[in-house]
């Protein structure tokens, strides 16, 4: 009810929205829209009452709240659940075993703080308290395990289109999970997947976002930033989180409509931080540890994988089984 109280706030901007007004569209009685309001101000909600005028949404607090979240998504969105974290160990385990109680797609999962952040292949995500977004998205999609791996681009996509309309930052994708910005890394994509041989369970997607971020440990601080620290402009977390949210339902719906990135194709290649640049193809994960390939980045093909152009021919490098490391700087 909380949430539609506010979804009615948020519509009318900074116009008063009349008490009958909210107990018809929250579909409640006056007195229980007067509690809900008042324990919506208890959380740090600023809301303004005046006689004949109503009620007026004059500020949000700086925190994560599943009302404030679920207010923001639109109607038409996947996602119309949040749960909300101050202090979790990680988004993508807790998303993870709520898939594996049965959670339903649609609900996201984003928390203040994350003492185990998780990076790909063990490595960690550096998850301070209240600068970053840290968030996770359970959802059952019925396509081949195959393709999951595209889940991350569409991700990728989402946040790109996201950072564009809500902060105004032009951001790059660096294949196949990084988000960068004046050539750092201000975000990470996690994407974990439950499944048979031919049935998916569960996916979860895990998406970190440098936001206010002012520093970083000294480990990251040449790679990584933050869209403060490039801006100067601290973001609302909660609305980027929903925009993000809202960017990815529409990009993910299309992706198993058409069972492919094709439709993404030239949007994903425009936005492509390797593009055309000289890229280093580490075979880690293959039976040859050490074997390396150098070639030019040409863009993605529908399914994904990254297009290089070696010595001998066009490489076809598949997400998930080597990363691509530019050779010069970080990009
Ligand atoms: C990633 O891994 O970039 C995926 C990160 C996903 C994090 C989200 S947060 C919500 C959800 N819950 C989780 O537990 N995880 C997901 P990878 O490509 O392996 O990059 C990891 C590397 O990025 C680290 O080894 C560091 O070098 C660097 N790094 C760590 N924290 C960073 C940060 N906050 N900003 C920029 N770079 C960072």
């Amino acid at each position: 009810m909380k949430s539609e109280i506010l979804r009615a706030l948020r519509e009318a901007g900074d116009g008063f929205v009349s008490g009958q007004a909210l107990c018809e569209k929250a579909g409640v009685t006056r007195q229980a829209v007067w509690k809900n309001i008042t324990q919506l101000k208890e959380h740090g909600f600023v809301i303004e009452s005046v006689q004949n005028k109503g009620y007026r949404l004059v500020s949000s607090p700086g925190i994560f709240y599943p009302a404030d979240i679920e207010s923001r998504l639109g109607r038409d969105c996947l996602f119309h659940k949040a749960d909300c974290y101050n202090v979790i160990d990680s988004t993508n385990t807790r998303a993870k075993q709520l898939a594996e109680l049965g959670e339903e797609e649609g609900t996201l999962i984003i928390a203040e703080r994350q003492t185990s952040g998780k990076g790909r292949r063990g490595r960690q995500w550096d998850s301070g308290a209240g600068t970053g977004i840290y968030m996770s998205m359970i959802l059952r999609p019925v396509i081949e395990p195959s393709s999951v791996p595209g889940i991350t681009l569409v991700a990728a996509l989402a946040v790109v289109s996201a950072a564009r309309q809500f902060c105004n930052v032009e951001t790059f994708v660096k294949w196949p999970n990084d988000i960068v910005l004046d050539k750092k890394k201000i975000c990470g994509i996690l994407t974990e997947m439950s499944s048979e041989m031919d049935y998916i369970n569960y996916v979860v997607v895990g998406i970190g976002i440098n936001a206010n971020n002012e520093h970083f440990s000294e480990e990251i601080e040449e790679t990584a930033t933050s869209i403060y620290l490039q801006t100067g402009q601290k973001t609302d977390r909660a609305g980027l989180a929903a925009c993000i949210a809202g960017c990815f339902s529409r990009y993910y719906k299309e992706f198993t409509r058409a069972r492919s990135l094709g439709p993404f194709v030239d949007e994903y290649n425009s936005v492509l931080a390797n593009k055309d640049q000289e890229v280093k193809i580490l075979y880690g994960m293959q039976e040859d540890r050490n074997k390396t390939e150098t070639g030019i980045a040409r863009g993605i093909n529908k399914d994904g994988a990254l297009l290089v152009d070696t010595g001998h021919g066009t490489e076809c490098v598949v997400s998930g089984e080597v990363s691509v490391r530019g050779l010069y700087g970080y990009v």
